[in-house]
């Protein structure tokens, strides 16, 4: 066996308000056809260990946002998506969709416009602007149930808001840490520890999913800028973008207090200084945000999958 016997995989890698996106566009496995939560499916149960090896360490870090470019199952799409992390998989992704279409468009493969990009959560619609920022018209977002307490070891009685944006999110209603790049160790253990207690707590989101995110929001300090965020992630790192379901799971919560109308916007600023400009839309009684930020394609590379490396497929916790 030689080098020359490796799996090579060919991918992209943005970021979006310093979130990154790997996008895997050659060399991935082929899940077959049909909707995309089912090829998340066999993604999950038969390749478990690509996802491994193209975010985590040695060739990607904790941070890192994989997203399988996947041919839709409706030909009126541009392109079907699965996003994944360092410890699995994501439903939908935001600052992720924003860093697919630049990198769609880096391919030479789309044109400025609206396009629609499936997902194992639904379909959204993407606009590729001509001067490069992308808008996310995301699917339905809501909150399911506000003001929840969750008994916090170590911190006490904390109370926020469980709500889906794409992926399932607690809110915390108040809270006093500093929201700062200096204060990332604590912001970090203190979500974790939320996280922890709603699992063992058995708050969900609906059909007993877990809330795998934990958001903190405070007031920004940046001029008509409305809120900063810090985002934990499943896998403990904090989302360095405003985060696209995270702010999608905010607009829901407002909208459902009252506290924003239908096209207003809304400037989420994240813990980096990064800022989505957001708004909704309301259809049929459903709330459906839309999210605009921009990508930057930093690199083009072809991941070498080398089988006589002991960590050819990551390094997995
Ligand atoms: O932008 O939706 C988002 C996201 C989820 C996890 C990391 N980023």
């Amino acid at each position: 066996m030689t080098a020359g016997d490796a799996q090579r995989v060919r991918v992209i890698d943005s970021h979006t308000g310093g979130e990154p996106t790997r996008v895997v566009f050659g060399g991935g496995p082929d899940l077959g056809g049909g909707p995309l939560a089912e090829r998340l499916d066999r993604f999950r149960i038969q390749h478990d260990a690509f996802r491994s090896a193209v975010v985590n360490e040695p060739r990607g870090s904790d941070v890192m946002v994989g997203a399988l470019l996947c041919e839709p199952a409706d030909p009126a799409s541009a392109a079907g998506v699965i996003f994944f992390n360092n410890v699995g998989y994501l439903g939908m992704c935001g600052h992720g969709t924003i860093g697919l279409v630049a990198t769609l468009s880096f391919l030479k493969r789309i044109e400025p416009g609206a396009h629609r990009i499936e997902t194992p959560v639904g379909t959204v619609s993407a606009v590729l602007h001509s001067n490069g920022e992308v808008t996310v018209n995301n699917i339905a977002s809501y909150r399911l149930a506000t003001n929840v307490e969750v008994d916090v070891p170590h911190y006490g009685k904390v109370f926020g808001d469980v709500a889906w944006g794409g992926n399932w999110f607690f809110l915390v209603r108040e809270q006093t840490l500093e929201l700062s790049l200096q204060n990332i160790e604590s912001l970090t253990n203190f979500t974790w520890a939320i996280r922890q207690a709603l699992r063992q707590q058995k708050i969900t989101g609906t059909g007993n999913q877990e809330i795998d995110h934990v958001e903190l929001y405070g007031p920004s300090d940046l001029p008509s800028v409305n809120s900063k965020n810090f985002v934990l992630c499943p896998g403990k790192a904090y989302d360095r973008s405003p985060c696209g379901t995270g702010t999608s799971a905010k607009l829901a919560c407002l909208y459902a207090d009252g506290k924003i109308r239908e096209g207003e916007i809304w400037k989420q600023e994240s813990i980096v200084g990064s800022v989505f400009e957001a708004s909704i839309s309301v259809r049929d009684g459903k709330v459906y945000p839309s999210i605009k930020g921009s990508a930057f394609v930093n690199s083009e590379a072809e991941l070498v999958l080398d089988p006589r490396d002991p960590f050819c497929m990551g390094i997995r916790a």
